[in-house]
């Protein structure tokens, strides 16, 4: 496949005003009639028309009613110019919904026809200028048979439905909005659907619909509550209000993504719909309140205002994820409950993104160039994307931000623009601001790859009282961009006495009062920060929140550390204390014996942060974990993924048997007694209960005793939640324990038909904690097992991505064997679904940091996919880049 490069882009020739479409649904054959208006951009000279298509079986085309000459050039279906110029353009092909296993286009999940169409998936429907900055109103015309296919959904209003001869029926639906084509949805499907008015403040009524397979209803309601929150909190919090008489949601169990904001019909993977407390988690039903709201946020974030080209993608997805976060804090209450999930968003950040950033793909915010648009739907456009919204937010304030937000859609509401022209709303809004002055500088943050390493140095002078902070930058090298320039940084701050004490913070030559927490912006390669006044040794608190995605070397030590794990006003920075103090160690065993030494100032501590009465359990749940052991593999290089592992497991050992009769305490004392909510309190409780059992179990299963195996066995018998059932099967399964094959068998067994449920049973199994290989050989037997398909999706992700994106140790193995099945799996998916494969593909992105002889072996891996004559050009580019 080509290079497309953002530097040639060019607006198009040719826009459609007006799409009528009509389809005779049928999985087998469907017949497509399309009546386009389409007019010429006069100001460009003369060019023929090009238009996309893909795998579509062509019947007729006619230009204002008569028939023209056409030619197939490059993929694209190219007409010589009409002469008008403005005219009608019909055209008629067929397809085979059956026959598409990419699962994108028109498609069939079970005995219902769905669609995808970002990227590029409209163009596998029928012949369009397939870009979003082309946008057209739709009126769409389904036919199907009624029985098979009672429910007939597009984007928009109904406005026309009735019988046909023969047993069909038809539907007519009518969207107002100018849209590109990506955001095209129909649905034809055997379905129920929960339903609920809802007036906005407007006094304007809303019908919200969420269909879903028959015997699913009872597990729409956490999805249609989220719905409603995000419709209120978006008109609250931004003014933006629900602008559709109708809003609909379909759940499909064949879904290559999370979910899709098509206009009015947003499509969802079921997993984040279904919920109820027997089959999903604490964490489900966080992901269904994010990803509900994630794509109504779409609404106006995507959809009113849209992408210019693919290249801008973040416009819309970077600000997305950041309101999406946004709600979820505002959503989870208190100011503990939010910091958590500041804690969880940033984890998320450098475990996916950090480590691609570091990889293979690197790639800037706003890609200069790409093969496949499908590969760059990345945490670095998505993650990356909203940590770049959010440092405007800090720059500018939140009401600063609000005005930026207004003006953003004053000016470009039903357009499709750029990232240049989301920032420079924000700034122009806000003219006094630091953004505003250094708005070119701050763009940097879209052009460049790679993640900022800020180095931080401080000296306190007693005779002066002064504290000098010495803050310096520098990012490395990424493929493509070799020479870096420095980036404007927000480093919020504090100051911290070693009694605990937050000091004040009075700049040199500054007046006024002083508070104890402000932003530092770092513009130049280094710059110096003198506080006055500070009459005693600080520890420097920087980058509370993480006001900045960038790696931190602030050189503090153990004890430095341990006064912000006690004390720091920061709750983000006691759990990043905690998490380094754990790294310090665990880097020392990788480097040195191999086993940790855990001293006791530091399992006092733990025990301390355990014990405290006032922390919430969530974030103790939080500050008591390890880092994953793919973000420890950027802090420890090279990367030796079995030494890694051996180091995590040894800390484990330790803690479980150190804290022992703590851990029981606090299992006990976690117990909810109240009926099930999936609230950040009880979430919190279960998930420490959780954490405590599974390092109770551990303990067990190494002195043989049977006490806390037995009762996790019990737990996964009679929890009346998954969250304890999962819990308590995960500390089985991970502590190798006897009884995990017994438990697995019954969860198996109570999980019956719940598609979601067996998902779990694989992926518990794939993620275990890897033991003299019994993970691998178990995964190799999985993909064995009756209930696993490569065809579905989520069943795939669940042992494929489980094993090769979440189970280094399993999958890193001295003898190639965990390489030549990734392999084998890219190859064989990459036939029948090219996204899915090359997700999976991107597992070894990082090859190049693993230690011998991981990466011989990886490299070979790797050729041996490139050399394969048959890849897609999704696959063709991830092993490419990652051999250059
Ligand atoms: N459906 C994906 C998302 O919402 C792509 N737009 O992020
Ligand atoms: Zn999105």
């Amino acid at each position: 496949a080509p290079l497309i490069r953002r530097e040639d882009y060019t607006a198009p020739a040719y826009t459609i005003r007006q799409a009528e479409l009509t389809f005779d649904l049928d999985a087998a054959k469907t017949i497509v009639a399309s009546k386009l208006s389409v007019q010429r951009d006069t100001a460009q000279d003369k060019q023929p028309l090009r238009l996309h298509g893909e795998d579509l079986n062509l019947l007729r085309v006619l230009v204002d009613g008569q028939s023209v000459a056409f030619r197939h050039e490059d993929g694209l279906l190219v007409l010589e110019a009409p002469e008008a110029d403005s005219f009608t353009l019909e055209i008629r092909n067929t397809i085979a919904p059956e026959k598409n296993t990419q699962l994108s286009g028109l498609y069939a999940s079970g005995s219902g026809l769905f669609t995808q169409c970002e990227a590029e998936g409209f163009r596998r429907i029928t012949y369009f200028l397939d870009r979003p900055d082309v946008m057209a109103t739709f009126t769409v015309t389904l036919r199907a048979d009624k029985a098979k296919y009672p429910v007939l959904l597009s984007n928009g209003n109904l406005v026309g439905q009735g019988e046909l001869d023969g047993g069909r029926h038809f539907a007519v639906w009518n969207d107002p909005f100018p849209k590109p084509s990506y955001l095209f949805a129909l649905v034809a499907a055997d379905l129920v659907r929960r339903e609920q008015r809802v007036t906005s403040r407007s006094g304007q009524e809303h019908l919200l619909q969420i269909y879903v397979k028959r015997g699913d209803l009872e597990k729409t309601e956490h999805a249609m509550n989220s719905l409603i929150a995000s419709i209120i909190w978006d008109e609250h919090r931004f003014g933006l209000p629900l602008d559709l008489e109708r809003f609909m949601i379909v759940a499909v169990d064949d879904f290559n993504m999370g979910a899709m904001e098509n206009k009015g019909l947003n499509i969802f993977n079921t997993k984040f719909v279904l919920a109820s407390p027997a089959t999903a988690t604490d964490d489900d039903f966080d992901g269904i309140e994010s990803v509900v709201g994630h794509e109504y946020f779409h609404n106006w974030t995507g959809n009113r205002i849209t992408c210019r080209d693919w290249f801008q993608l973040s416009l819309k997805e970077g600000l997305t994820v950041f309101r999406d976060q946004e709600f979820s804090m505002d959503m989870s209450g208190s100011a503990s409950a939010r910091a958590v999930r500041r804690i969880a968003d940033v984890s998320s950040l450098r475990e996916r993104q950090f480590t691609e950033d570091a990889g293979a793909m690197a790639h800037p915010v706003r890609p200069d160039a790409y093969q496949a648009i499908d590969n760059f739907y990345t945490p670095t456009i998505y993650e990356k994307g909203a940590e770049v919204v959010r440092m405007m937010h800090t720059l500018v304030g939140r009401a600063g931000f609000a005005a930026g937000m207004k003006l953003y859609f004053q000016r470009h509401d039903g357009q499709a623009v750029t990232c240049d022209d989301f920032a420079q709303a924000i700034a122009d809004a806000n003219p006094d601001s630091t953004l505003a002055q250094q708005l070119p500088l701050f763009k940097r943050w879209y052009s460049q790859a790679g993640t900022p390493r800020l180095q931080a140095r401080g000296q306190w002078d007693a005779d002066n009282a002064t504290y000098t902070l010495t803050l310096s930058q520098h990012t490395p090298a990424t493929p493509g961009q070799s020479a870096k320039q420095p980036q404007l940084l927000p480093v919020r701050m504090g100051l911290v006495g070693r009694d605990g004490q937050p000091v004040a913070l009075q700049l040199q030559g500054e007046a006024g009062a002083a508070g104890t927490e402000r932003v530092l912006v770092l513009t130049e390669a280094e710059q110096r920060f003198v506080f006055t006044g500070v009459t005693q040794d600080v520890v420097p608190s920087l980058l509370r929140g993480f006001s900045a995605p960038v790696l931190l070397d602030d050189g503090l030590g153990d004890a430095e550390l341990l006064v912000l794990l006690a004390h720091d006003a920061d709750a983000f920075n006691r759990w990043e204390a905690s998490q380094r103090l754990a790294v310090h160690r665990l880097r020392a065993a990788v480097q040195g014996s191999g086993a940790v030494q855990l001293d006791e100032a530091y399992l006092g501590a733990l025990r301390a942060l355990l014990l405290d009465p006032v922390l919430d359990p969530s974030f103790k749940a939080r500050a008591l974990q390890l880092p994953v052991e793919t973000y420890l593999a950027e802090l420890i290089t090279p990367v030796d993924p079995q030494r890694i592992h051996a180091a995590c497991e040894s800390w484990l050992d330790q803690v479980a048997a150190c804290l022992q009769a703590d851990w029981a305490a606090t299992f006990d004392a976690m117990q909810v007694r109240e009926g099930y909510r999936p609230d950040a309190t009880q979430s919190g409780q279960r998930a420490l209960a959780n954490l405590a059992l599974a390092m109770l179990v551990r303990h067990a299963v190494a002195t043989g005793d049977a006490v806390w195996p037995g009762r996790a066995f019990q737990r996964v018998k009679d929890a009346t939640n998954m969250t304890d059932r999962l819990g308590a099967l995960e500390a089985l399964v991970n502590a190798h324990a006897p009884l995990a094959q017994p438990a697995l068998e019954r969860f198996l067994a109570l999980a019956g038909t719940e598609a979601l449920v067996v998902d779990k049973w694989f992926q518990v199994q794939a993620r275990a904690a890897e033991k003299d290989g019994r993970v691998f050989a178990r995964v190799r037997q999985l993909l064995q097992h009756p209930q696993f398909t490569l065809s579905n999706p989520n069943r795939a992700r669940s042992v494929l991505s489980s094993l090769v994106m979440f189970n280094p140790a399993a999958f890193h193995r001295s003898d190639a064997a965990g390489y030549v099945l990734w392999a084998d799996m890219v190859i064989a998916l990459d036939a029948a679904n090219p996204q899915l494969a090359s997700r999976i593909a991107r597992a070894l992105d990082r090859w190049t940091a693993l230690a011998e002889p991981y990466r011989s072996a990886a490299r070979e891996a790797i050729a041996r996919v490139a050399a394969s004559t048959r890849l897609s050009g999704d696959v063709r580019e991830i092993v490419t880049r990652a051999l250059d």
